[in-house]
């Protein structure tokens, strides 16, 4: 590791650092994450738009003490690399490393493991309460970034802010992006405080001006009325003042002497404040400045001189998939509209824009209201499909709630990212939609296993008069088609499964992408002459009553047993609504076992370790069987042992 990077185990070796040096310490920092963005994948632009503001921000305050909040987290990169993991940074995002993300588990210095955007301000809120009614003496600092702060609970956090009788600072980071452009009124009203000269600026050339003229006591008087007079007509920051809190800035935020000076001017300012930063995403790399989003969170690359060489996926992803089926059904259904919450390029949603850029919606952060909005729109005869990642839809769980499902309407949700993610980790993984949407009236519940079976999904739920979820993960779609192809349909008796596989001695029933991995296991047992079905659930809700009473029917006859499928949590998901049906209609709960998501949270590593940490990759999958063949068979060989019929009678309820 290089030099100045190496001595810093904490903020107070940084401390020691002269300041003259601090531009060079900001270079290593910005190449050691860039070599390992570029090794590893991870935030890149973001981060290195916060490298003078951490250094500034940790010399000044101290964090060992003092509260420091991240509003997502993706930039505090350089911030892990001054409170000590910067000898582990290699290992960024890799099973067992650093985390992509802030993580108390991981230091001190991390308070809140976050992901999500808009909680930084209320989580500072709480601290700077909490400190003072236990009588801390701490300094609380929130960072939040320009599109992160219109996110309602930002927006909240914001309004309660002001409120606060003791200090508190929030960093407005502002690089004037999102992930791609921002959105809405707010990102309009900053770009506005951008370009309008400082009030500080202003006061000091105001003052400036007025000591040139030698009037005395007068002019001091005149200058002190000129200069309020400038502070209410110009007032740039007015909305963060009518709220309670002191606006100061912009400031450039990469200026590092600017910045101590300014963050040693604030430190202990008794009143909430917002210190508005102007940054530059991708700041140092030119290829990353020029393209903010390509380079926000990239997959590993390579600098060949000045030409950047992205690793290039194989295979065609659910997200691309998804983008097309989108298109393809929205020429044909001119009521079809498409939304997005500050994902375009993430939920692929972006490929509607060029061609019908009046049904294509982004709300910026904001899913909630994309889920209300979606709501008004069916109201006028549209059918939105709002496409959320998995993760970042459990924000809009009371409008699914109240604005959609209570009113029965048809908003069709897209869930990308559903179950596990890979190397975001904990805070992004999708493992939950399917236990909060079980449980609302009406909705529609379904997974697709290949990419014809998306499409197909996809022209269903835009003709339900129903609202309705389709879940899909990070991952690629399988080259060819898992089964045959079969319509998709909602009867009396469900929504309609279709068999991938027949087999005698067990039966899978995968819900959704695990399919694949279920037939890969079939496969693999068949080698090992273990007979096993495999069902394509295709529906969470309404089940497919007829399927289940034959596949329950035929297990109790034969003694075998059935396992459930899934890449999402174990708790209140598919599996637990097969056992839910089961014990309803009295069949045998004991034949089934359910194979899911673990309860606890599963940290950062590649999607396939991931997978194979939880059993759910073909080899777990196929001895999570072997051991369910085994122990039926052991139950069949008792029961014939003491004389009863092999057989396990049960009274069927239809
Ligand atoms: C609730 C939620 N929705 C969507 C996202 C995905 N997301 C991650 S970073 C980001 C953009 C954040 O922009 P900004 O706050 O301006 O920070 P910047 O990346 O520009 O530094 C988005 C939309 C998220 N993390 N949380």
């Amino acid at each position: 590791m290089s030099s100045l990077l190496s001595a810093i185990n904490s903020p107070a070796d940084l401390k020691k650092i002269p300041l003259e040096k601090l531009p060079a310490l900001a270079q290593e920092m910005r190449e050691l994450i860039m070599n390992t963005v570029g090794s590893n994948g991870g935030h890149l632009a973001p981060n290195l738009g916060t490298v003078e503001i951490c250094i500034a921000l940790n010399i000044v305050f101290n964090f060992s003490q003092d509260r420091m909040l991240w509003d997502v987290g993706h930039q505090c990169y350089p911030h892990k690399l001054l409170t000590g993991r910067a000898k582990n940074f290699s290992s960024l995002r890799k099973k067992g490393g650093v985390c992509g993300f802030p993580d108390p588990l991981e230091s001190p210095y991390d308070l809140f493991a976050v992901g999500h955007a808009g909680t930084g301000i209320s989580t500072a809120v709480g601290m700077a309460r909490g400190d003072l009614l236990q009588k801390r003496d701490t300094r609380v600092v929130a960072l939040v970034g320009d599109a992160s702060v219109v996110n309602g609970l930002a927006l909240e956090g914001l309004n309660n802010a002001g409120t606060l009788k003791r200090q508190m600072l929030i960093i407005l980071n502002d690089n004037s992006m999102s992930i791609s452009e921002p959105q809405g009124a707010f990102a309009n009203y900053l770009e506005h405080l951008r370009v309008t000269t400082t009030s500080d600026e202003v006061k000091k050339r105001v003052t400036h001006l007025l000591e040139q003229i030698p009037y005395g006591q007068q002019i001091s008087d005149i200058a002190y009325h000129v200069k309020q007079g400038l502070k209410n007509t110009i007032a740039p920051g007015h909305i963060f003042e009518d709220l309670g809190l002191k606006y100061f800035g912009p400031v450039d935020g990469h200026d590092l002497p600017g910045l101590i000076e300014k963050l040693n001017e604030l430190k202990d300012l008794q009143t909430p404040a917002v210190l508005h930063i102007k940054t530059v995403k991708g700041k140092g790399y030119e290829w990353a400045c020029d393209d903010p989003t390509t380079f926000h969170s990239p997959k590993p690359f390579r600098v060949e001189g000045c030409r950047v060489v992205l690793e290039k996926g194989s295979g065609r992803s659910w997200t691309t998939a998804f983008a097309d089926a989108m298109v393809n059904l929205s020429k044909k259904n001119e009521k079809i509209c498409g939304i997005t919450a500050a994902m375009p390029d993430g939920t692929g949603m972006i490929k509607l824009k060029p061609v019908f850029p009046d049904r294509y919606f982004d709300t910026g952060i904001c899913e909630s209201h994309a889920a209300a909005m979606a709501a008004g729109m069916t109201k006028s005869g549209l059918r939105p499909v709002v496409a959320i990642y998995s993760t970042f839809l459990q924000r809009a769980f009371d409008q699914i709630f109240q604005e959609v499902c209570l009113q029965g309407l048809p908003v069709v949700f897209c869930a990308d990212r559903a179950g596990l993610v890979g190397d975001d980790g904990s805070v992004h993984h999708g493992f939950c939609d399917l236990s909060f949407l079980r449980s609302m009236p009406g909705m529609v519940l379904m997974a697709p296993s290949d990419e014809q079976e998306l499409i197909r999904s996809l022209d269903l739920a835009t003709t339900l008069d129903q609202p309705s979820e389709i879940r899909y993960p990070r991952d690629n779609v399988p080259p060819a088609p898992l089964g045959e192809d079969s319509a998709w349909t909602i009867t009396k008796s469900g929504g309609k499964a279709r068999t991938l596989r027949t087999g005698t001695d067990a039966t899978i029933i995968a819900y959704g992408s695990v399919a694949w991995q279920a037939l890969e296991a079939a496969k693999l047992l068949a080698n090992d002459g273990i007979s096993v079905g495999v069902v394509d659930a295709r529906f969470c809700k309404p089940l497919d009553s007829e399927m289940l009473k034959q596949v329950f029917t035929t297990a109790n006859q034969n003694g075998t047993p059935i396992l459930t499928i899934e890449d999402h949590s174990i708790v209140n998901g598919f599996g637990t609504a097969v056992v839910e049906h089961a014990a309803e209609k009295r069949y045998d709960t004991r034949l089934v076992t359910r194979l899911g998501l673990p309860d606890r949270f599963i940290k950062h590593a590649s999607r396939p370790e991931q997978f194979k940490e939880v059993g759910l990759d073909a080899a777990g999958i196929s001895s999570s069987v072997r051991a369910a063949v085994e122990e039926s068979r052991r139950a069949m060989e008792a029961t014939s042992v003491i004389g009863t019929t092999p057989v396990r009678r049960q009274t069927l309820r239809t």
